[in-house]
C-alpha cells in the first residue's frame, strides 16, 4: 500500500508525542484505520463521528472495559498488552484527540504478530474464536452494564431494523426501489421469526448481558503463529445485549463458505460442520451460565442476525450507501443479497442445528 503523509498527522502526532507515518490498515467497514509506523507501532483511528455521535462516552466505554479485561487477564497471569486492546492517552491524559477540523482520533498499542481472517482457514481455527468470543463474555460477566453508554440506540433491535428498511423503501432516496423489490420481499418472509429474540429480551424471558454485538471473524486477532484467537478488538458496541447476538453474528460471517461480499451464489452455504465447532468452542467457554430458552433460541440467533445484517446492507443500498464502507458502486446489494441466500440456506437447517447444540449442552 502506497504510504503517504496526511496533513493533520502532525497535530495527532503532537497530541499523542508519538512520530509516525501512516498506512491504511484492516478490512472494518466503520472507522478509518491506520498503523502508525513508528517503534512500536500503534493502531490509530478515526473515529467514526456521524455513526458513534458521542466519542467521549465511547471511549469511556472502551477504557472501563479494558481496564476490567487487563485486571481479569493479570489475575489469571496473561499478558495484558496481548491480550485486550490498550488505549493509548495524549499528552493531556484525554482518551482520544478532536483535531482543528472535528476529526476524532484514538490510539491503541498495536497488537504483534497476529493476523486477521475474513473467512476461518479450518474448523479448528472457527472454535478458538468461539472461546475467545465466549471467554470475553464471561469476563464481563460482573462488569456493572449500567456504567456502560449505549453507542448505537437499538443497535440489535431487530423489529426496528425491519422498520428502518420498510422506511427507507418507502422514502427511496437514492432511486433502487425497485431493482430490490424481490429480495426486499423475501426479506419480510423471515421478519416475524427474527423478531423474535427481540422481544424474548424485551419480556425478560431471556438475560441481558454485557456482549460485544459485533463479533464478526475480523474482529478477532489470532497469534500469527499459533494461529489460536487471542485477541478480542473492535469494542465500540460492547454494550447490554442478548448472548446470541454474540453467537449469531460470528456464524453469519465465519460459518458461510463465502465471504460476506461474494457475488456468486452457488459459492454461498452455511455450513453445518463450521457452526457445530463454533457451538462447542462457545458452550465450552460459557459452561452452566446459559439458561435453556438461550439454548432453544441458538439456531435462530444465527439466522435473525444474517436477517438483520443482510437488511441493513439493503436499507444503505436503498438510502445510498451512506453507513457501511463500499469499495465499488454495488457493494451494499450484493453483501444483502449474499446474506438472503444464507438465511433461506440457514432456515432449511434450523432442525439439523438444534440438534447439533443439544449435543454440547
Ligand atoms: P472497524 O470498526 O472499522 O471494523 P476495527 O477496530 O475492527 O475497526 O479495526 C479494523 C482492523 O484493524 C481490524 O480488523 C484489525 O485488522 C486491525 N486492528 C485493530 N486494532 C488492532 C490492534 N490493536 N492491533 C493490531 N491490529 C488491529
Ligand atoms: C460493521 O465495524 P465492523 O466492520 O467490525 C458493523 C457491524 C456489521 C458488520 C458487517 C458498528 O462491523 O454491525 O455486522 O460491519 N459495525 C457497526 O460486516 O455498525
Ligand atoms: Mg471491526
Amino acid at each position: 500500500m502506497m504510504e503517504y503523509k496526511v496533513n493533520p498527522m502532525d497535530e495527532v502526532m503532537k497530541a499523542f508525542a508519538i512520530e509516525f507515518t501512516v498506512d491504511p490498515y484492516g478490512d472494518g467497514h466503520i472507522n478509518d484505520t491506520y498503523v502508525a509506523d513508528s517503534r512500536p507501532r500503534y493502531i490509530l483511528q478515526r473515529i467514526n463521528t456521524s455513526i458513534f455521535t458521542n466519542p467521549q462516552k465511547l471511549m469511556e466505554n472502551i477504557d472501563s472495559v479494558t481496564m476490567h479485561l487487563r485486571r481479569i487477564i493479570i489475575a489469571n497471569g496473561g499478558n495484558p498488552d496481548r491480550e485486550t486492546l490498550t488505549v493509548i492517552r495524549t499528552t493531556d491524559n484525554k482518551l482520544f484527540y478532536e483535531s482543528a477540523d472535528g476529526s476524532c482520533y484514538r490510539m491503541y498499542k498495536f497488537i504483534d504478530n497476529t493476523i486477521t481472517l475474513n473467512l476461518p482457514e479450518n474448523p479448528h481455527q472457527f472454535e478458538t474464536s468461539a472461546r475467545a468470543f465466549g471467554k470475553f463474555q464471561n469476563m464481563l460477566a460482573d462488569f456493572d452494564a449500567s456504567s456502560l453508554s449505549e453507542t448505537i440506540p437499538d443497535f440489535h433491535h431487530t423489529p426496528k431494523r425491519t422498520a428502518n428498511l420498510v422506511k427507507a423503501m418507502e422514502e427511496n432516496l437514492a432511486g433502487r426501489k425497485e431493482e430490490v423489490a424481490d429480495i426486499y420481499d423475501a426479506y419480510l418472509r423471515f421478519a416475524d421469526d427474527c423478531a423474535i429474540i427481540t422481544n424474548d429480551l424485551e419480556s425478560g424471558a431471556i438475560p441481558k448481558r454485557v456482549t460485544h454485538n459485533d463479533t464478526k471473524l475480523n474482529n478477532v486477532l489470532f497469534d500469527a503463529v499459533t494461529k489460536e484467537g487471542i485477541c478480542v478488538i473492535d469494542l465500540d458496541t460492547v454494550m447490554p445485549g442478548s448472548l446470541l447476538f454474540d453467537y449469531g453474528d460470528s456464524l453469519r460471517f465465519g460459518a458461510s463458505t463465502a465471504v460476506e461480499d461474494e457475488a456468486d451464489l452457488d459459492k454461498v452455504w452455511f455450513d453445518l460442520e463450521y457452526f457445530e465447532s463454533y457451538t462447542r468452542g462457545f458452550l465450552s467457554e460459557l459452561g452452566d451460565k446459559i439458561t435453556p430458552r438461550e439454548v432453544e433460541l441458538m439456531p435462530l440467533g444465527a439466522l435473525t442476525m444474517t436477517y438483520e445484517c443482510g437488511i441493513r446492507f439493503l436499507t444503505d443500498y436503498l438510502n445510498g450507501d451512506t453507513y457501511f464502507k463500499i469499495h465499488y458502486a454495488d457493494q451494499n446489494l450484493v453483501r444483502a443479497k449474499n446474506h438472503l441466500k444464507l438465511c433461506t440456506d440457514i432456515a432449511s437447517k434450523l432442525d439439523e442445528m438444534k440438534k447439533i447444540v443439544a449435543k454440547y449442552v
